[in-house]
């Protein structure tokens, strides 16, 4: 397996803390770095479809404690959803009815959120959702989504990140006509791959306890080690001519700069919410934490290519691909992908305006990070919407670093960024965006199907720590 650790962690931060922070500006960065060939085989979460239970798809989820091996010869206390670190990834489809049952055993109260989800606001596993140790809750509701690379995680209040980080969180992938009918790969695991992505803090002794400082309050918690579904320094050995990479930023704080090591174009053919109506090739991808996106990778016979963090000096990897010097031939990605109902701004009933915070405290209070000036209070409703309406919200980042809004129950469009056009990739559906400090993107939404007067949706920042901090408010629909 990898190298252990200490040498890990020391050769490397010793290679990028300095170096690295200046040259990525403000983002924060993972740091690690890997040279040679990868050593370990890329983990692919299994798969769950649930099961028929008189037209109900059913799923058992158990929350647990586990023990997980990322380098040979240490164990690591971590969190897992039916096994030792993150969960399966849930399939399910498109008008269909669901029920989760997920049974809480980690000794302490948590909750599992449905991110990026439509549904009602009692099933959407907010703060309000929790789960005591050694109970089961069971939502249950009609999944009315597009085909989109969604995912689950705790939502704990003011414990969502260390939940996260030791490990609470998976995928749902949601299918629908327009993907079963769609010439893309995908076949599970052998062309159509879930990547998690995530950096987390190992100690010397193979720990990742989750310790966050006052600088990591501030800039959220960093790590010192990529893994990709909780793999440390993965290859995946690819048999087809192209492989799709459905990518989730599962980190607490970091903000991706993907790109493939010999700086060869891939294609990008989803956001958050599902399909992009056309493929959008690039070379660079910015993914900050929660956001998704799915690509398209081009191989050639027996060709290695990695998928590398480049915003660190390191540039480190993610995933190495190793193709066969055979490769099953995949169809052209098709030219059109979906059509996209955009929403009208003249349409719009109201226009609400959030001003993301940070503010640093010095010698006499502490640091904090608002939204409108405000902290999350659970008993406060901040904003209060009619069921049918379109919006615009305007956020604006008025930090000097980056924050991440998301919000809960819709998939937004962004009118523009900065009194831009978004750039082709962010001309989708979505339900997280990175603001780059001192950035503006108005949003426009329609809040459809799902009122609740007592349940309240959650909007925050995705840098854990800010939310767990208190950036986060609420919303109802009425
Ligand atoms: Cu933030």
């Amino acid at each position: 397996m990898t190298t252990p650790v200490s040498e890990f962690t020391r050769r490397n931060f010793l290679k990028t803390t300095s170096a690295a922070f200046v040259l990525a500006g403000a983002f924060p960065l993972a740091v690690s770095a890997q040279q040679s060939g990868a050593t370990n085989p890329l983990k692919i979460p299994a798969q769950d479809a649930g099961r028929d239970e008189g037209g109900v798809r059913v799923y058992d989820l158990t929350m647990q404690k586990g023990v997980t091996t990322f380098f040979e010869g240490y164990k690591t206390a971590t969190l897992g959803l039916n096994g030792d670190y993150l969960g399966p990834t849930l399939r399910m489809r498109d008008g269909e009815t669901v029920r989760i049952n997920v049974t809480n055993t980690i000794g302490e109260t948590s909750t599992l959120h449905w991110h990026g989800m439509h549904l009602p606001a009692k099933m959407d596993g907010g703060p309000h959702q929790t789960i005591p140790n050694g109970t089961t809750w069971s939502p249950e509701f009609t999944v009315k989504q597009k085909a989109a690379a969604l995912w689950y995680h705790s939502h704990q209040m003011e414990k969502t990140a260390e939940h996260v980080w030791r490990g609470l969180a998976g995928m749902v992938w949601v299918d629908d006509a327009e993907s079963d009918a769609i010439e893309l790969p995908k076949t599970y695991g052998t062309d159509d791959l879930p990547l998690v992505l995530q950096d987390r803090r190992f100690d010397s002794n193979g720990g990742m306890e989750y310790n966050a400082g006052m600088r990591d309050m501030m800039m959220g918690m960093v790590g010192n080690v990529a893994l990709t579904n909780g793999t440390v320094d993965p290859y995946f050995e690819a048999t087809t001519e192209k492989v799709r990479l459905r990518i989730l930023n599962g980190s607490n704080a970091s903000f991706y700069y993907l790109g493939l090591d010999n700086d060869q174009p891939f294609t990008q053919v989803a956001s958050d919410g599902g399909f992009l109506e056309t493929p959008v090739e690039m070379t660079r991808l910015l993914l900050g934490p929660a956001e998704r996106a799915e690509i398209v990778v081009d191989l050639t016979p027996g060709q290695v290519v990695s998928l590398r963090n480049i915003s660190n000096a390191s540039g480190f990897r993610f995933l190495e691909i190793r193709a066969a010097e055979t490769l099953t031939p995949s169809p052209a990605i098709p030219a059109r992908l979906t059509s996209i109902e955009w929403l009208d701004p003249k349409d719009a009933a109201v226009t609400r305006r959030f001003d993301m915070e940070t503010r640093m405290g010095g010698m006499m209070g502490g640091n904090s990070h608002t939204i409108n000036g405000k902290v999350m209070d659970i008993k406060r409703i901040d904003e209060t919407v009619k069921k049918g309406d379109t919006e615009i919200w305007e956020i604006r980042n008025v930090a000097g670093m980056p924050h991440v809004w998301h919000m809960h129950d819709v998939q937004f469009q962004i009118l523009d960024r900065n009194g831009k056009p978004p750039a082709a990739n962010e001309r989708a559906r979505k339900d997280a965006v990175t603001l780059r400090g001192g950035e503006v993107v108005r949003l426009i939404m329609r809040f459809e199907d799902y009122a609740d007067p007592d349940s309240p949706f959650m909007f925050h920042c995705h840098i854990l720590e800010h939310e767990d901090a208190g950036m986060m408010g609420q919303f109802v629909v009425v």
